[in-house]
């Protein structure tokens, strides 16, 4: 059985990850490409119940690099009981955030420590990675305005202030300039459609690198 592929999808708020996500798994499920979508923090009972943690809007005041552990402890739950053996199956899993949220936003955006998260998250995965990871960029000032019409309730994130925002941004595209191999920025801000062709059109290429033989992990 072949291995599936990891894919992550990554972004501001706002950025159209979830959407993405459900179209491009429907868009390979359409090809014959068993998929499944997680989400983090989530994607297990016990990340989920980290996750009601981690976003409640009454929770401030952490200490960065305990907010860094309790993201990374919903992770280790999601890889090992969702994302490996959906992979080992051969199913392509598709991620809806992932450890790039955690250096864009606690450490670009919090301003815990880069070399702090790094470690803990070497420590924590201990080499996995995704195939492809997708950095939907879209200016916060836009992403916010579409969280914010889609429903009053904003949670801990997205109660932050612009800068906050614009550096979770810059930060996410600091992450694709350091890993160009891994990390595709696509432009966020098109319309549901035209950012879903963009997607598709990284993904395979992707696949296509596969194909040819070029693994790199
Ligand atoms: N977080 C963290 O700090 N550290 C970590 O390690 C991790 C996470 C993993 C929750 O994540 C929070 O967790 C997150 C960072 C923190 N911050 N917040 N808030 P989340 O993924 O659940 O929350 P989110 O990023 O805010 O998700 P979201 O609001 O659902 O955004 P999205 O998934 O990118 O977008 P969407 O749900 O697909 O679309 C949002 C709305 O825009 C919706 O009404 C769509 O119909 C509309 N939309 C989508 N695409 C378009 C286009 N192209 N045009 C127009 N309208 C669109």
């Amino acid at each position: 059985m072949t291995r599936g592929r990891f894919i992550t999808v990554e972004g501001g708020e706002g950025a159209g990850k979830s959407t993405q996500a459900a179209r491009l798994a429907e868009t390979l499920e359409r090809r014959g490409i068993a998929t499944l979508v997680t989400r983090e923090p989530g994607g297990t009972r016990r990340a989920e119940r980290l996750r009601e943690l981690l976003l409640d809007p009454e929770e401030t005041g952490w200490e960065p690099e305990t907010e860094v552990l309790l993201y990374f402890a919903g992770r280790v739950e999601n890889v090992a009981k969702t994302i490996e053996p959906a992979l080992a199956a051969g199913r392509t899993v598709i991620c809806d955030r992932f450890a790039d949220s955690t250096l864009a936003y606690q450490g670009y955006g919090s301003l815990a420590s880069l070399e702090t998260i790094r470690s803990i998250g070497e420590a924590a995965l201990r080499g996995f990675r995704p195939d492809l990871t997708l950095i939907l960029d879209i200016d916060p000032k836009m992403g916010l305005a579409r969280t914010r019409s889609r429903s009053a309730f904003q949670d801990r994130y997205e109660r932050e202030l612009f800068d906050y925002h614009r550096r979770v941004r810059q930060g996410f595209l600091a992450i694709a300039e350091d890993d160009p191999d891994r990390c595709a920025v696509v432009d966020a801000a098109a319309s549901v459609g035209a950012v879903a062709e963009a997607v598709l059109a990284r993904v395979e290429a992707r696949f296509e690198e596969f194909k040819a033989g070029k693994e790199r992990r």
